[in-house]
């Protein structure tokens, strides 16, 4: 499953690996090793956001304990093993085995204090997971912090989860309340934190989470979401690649197969019930659990905690009109209401397509941090990174590093230039780099020629000596997409 720019890391790994320090040759050997391995993507956010619950809905299977406990207090990873396996690593290296819980989750109780635990290691036998390691971090009780806070400390990143986010290669930021265009210091902390963290539209993005609690009660919360989520996005455009609005419960709810036909029948129950009767029910949880209704307590609690109050409305909605949807027809209506098909698309498009990009940014990103540090294998390292990106076999190489000085905002560019630049840095698709979907070749060609000459006249004139050489980078790559769009047309 290596890719093209990733086996291009790994023979310069492998060329310096005996030149450099024993020390500095451990780390590169531990650079290059990650390379094979499924793209590591860490979930953070602050206390309660909704992490582990979207680890859930991703994985499509309840596995994360979502219950306030010992468990959410520590970093968990998810990973593809050929069986479902618990192992807690401490902080002095040991490795515990653990079985699931009887509900097939992480168990509550790891039988080790969380202060001793490094992190909790989960194979599964997940298909969603052979391609993607999604790591669960836990969040920071939202601090009114003093100008003093560390940054990530602002966002609700503790020492523990930013030490995972720097080693994954790719970050979901979950949300929970919009970030404001007049809240500077929230804004600015949240572009230092991604800075220090080594995140940014290349390898990150952004989740508004709980939208269904965005309108209150069961008012549908999309024309609400989307409107935010894009303002969110735009606010946010140096630090994450998008924002996708989703609530995460119904779609947890909805792919874990929580909902059983018994859970149906509840619900075409309440659908039944007076119009006005059913509003009043839903206009709180309070009302929910102590208005009279044809339910018992215990049946309205698990509709509680399975769908919240807008799923618990949607659903009831769905059957009113359909007194005969079955619950499988019923789960799916409630997976589309919970924007996960979003997510995941964006997760994809981001993520998975653009893994072998990723993981060699990150591993250039590592062999440079090496290189400042080690002082006695400084020059092997570095001259080997120059000669890899000069090398024009690797010319894709020079391209992510020009689209990460870009996107990290070292060599800040025109926002429109950065997203295109980054589009032809982690993607060989032409039709996705030059925003031309139905385009056929003969005017992807032509467009990627009016591309190059643009960036050529950027290089020439307009930009700073740092951006003129990104430009010159961008001119030759649209220059040699020009050239393949060709070659394949012939
Ligand atoms: N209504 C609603 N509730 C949600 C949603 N996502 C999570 N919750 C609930 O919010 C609570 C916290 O969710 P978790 O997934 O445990 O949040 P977390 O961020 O992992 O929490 P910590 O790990 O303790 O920081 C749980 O009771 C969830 O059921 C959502 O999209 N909508
Ligand atoms: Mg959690």
């Amino acid at each position: 499953m290596t890719g093209p720019l990733t086996s291009g890391i790994a023979t310069l790994c492998h060329e310096i690996v005996t030149r450099v320090s024993s020390d500095a040759g451990q780390q590169v050997r531990r650079i290059s090793n990650r390379l094979h391995d499924p793209l590591r993507v860490a979930i953070a956010g602050r206390l309660k956001a909704g992490k582990s619950t979207l680890v859930n809905a991703m994985i499509g299977r309840r596995v994360a304990p979502t219950a306030a406990g010992e468990c959410t207090r520590v970093v968990t990873r998810f990973r593809y093993g050929p069986a479902d396996r618990i192992d807690v690593v401490t902080r002095d290296g040991d490795r515990r085995s653990l079985p699931l819980d009887e509900d097939g989750m992480v168990p509550a109780r790891l039988g080790v204090p969380a202060a001793r635990i490094a992190y909790v290691d989960v194979a599964l036998t997940s298909d969603r997971l052979r391609d993607l390691t999604v790591v669960d971090t836990p969040g920071l009780a939202s601090t009114d912090t003093a100008g003093s806070a560390r940054a990530e400390q602002a966002v609700g990143i503790d020492d523990d989860s930013a030490g995972e986010i720097t080693a994954a290669e790719a970050v979901v930021y979950v949300f929970t309340q919009a970030v404001r265009a007049d809240d500077v210091r929230a804004l600015e902390a949240f572009h230092v934190a991604s800075a220090r963290l080594a995140t940014s539209p290349i390898n990150a993005i952004g989740v508004l989470g709980r939208i269904d609690t965005l309108t209150g009660g069961a008012g549908d919360p999309w024309p609400v979401a989307e409107p935010l989520a894009r303002q969110q996005a735009a606010l946010l455009a140096r630090t994450v690649g998008d924002v996708v609005p989703v609530a995460a419960l119904l779609a947890e709810t909805a792919e874990a197969g929580r909902l059983t036909g018994a859970d149906r029948d509840a619900l075409a129950t309440l659908a039944a019930m007076a119009p006005a009767d059913l509003q009043l029910l839903l206009l709180s949880a309070d009302l929910f659990r102590t208005r009279p209704a044809p339910l018992g307590a215990g049946q309205r609690e698990r509709l509680l905690t399975r769908l919240d109050l807008y799923g618990i409305g949607f659903a009831c909605a769905q059957l009113a009109a359909d007194p005969r949807l079955g619950t499988g027809e019923l789960v799916r209506r409630l997976s589309a209401a919970s924007g996960l098909a979003r997510l995941t698309a964006t997760v994809d498009q981001t993520f998975r397509w653009r893994s072998d990009a990723i993981k060699a940014g990150w591993a250039l990103t590592r062999l440079e941090r090496l290189a400042s540090l080690d002082q006695r294998s400084r020059s092997v390292v570095r001259d080997a990174i120059e000669g890899a990106l000069r090398d024009p076999a690797y010319h894709r190489l020079r391209l992510l590093d020009a689209a990460q000085r870009a996107a990290t905002g070292t060599v800040p560019l025109p926002a429109g230039w950065e997203q295109e630049l980054i589009r032809l840095a982690t993607s060989d698709d032409p039709r996705w780099i030059l925003s031309l979907p139905a385009a056929d070749p003969a005017a992807l060609a032509s467009a990627a020629v009016a591309a190059a000459g643009r960036w050529r006249a950027y290089a020439v004139d307009g930009a700073g000596p740092a951006q003129a050489r990104i430009a010159h980078v961008a001119h030759r790559g649209f220059h040699l997409l020009a050239q393949e769009v060709r070659r394949c047309r012939t």
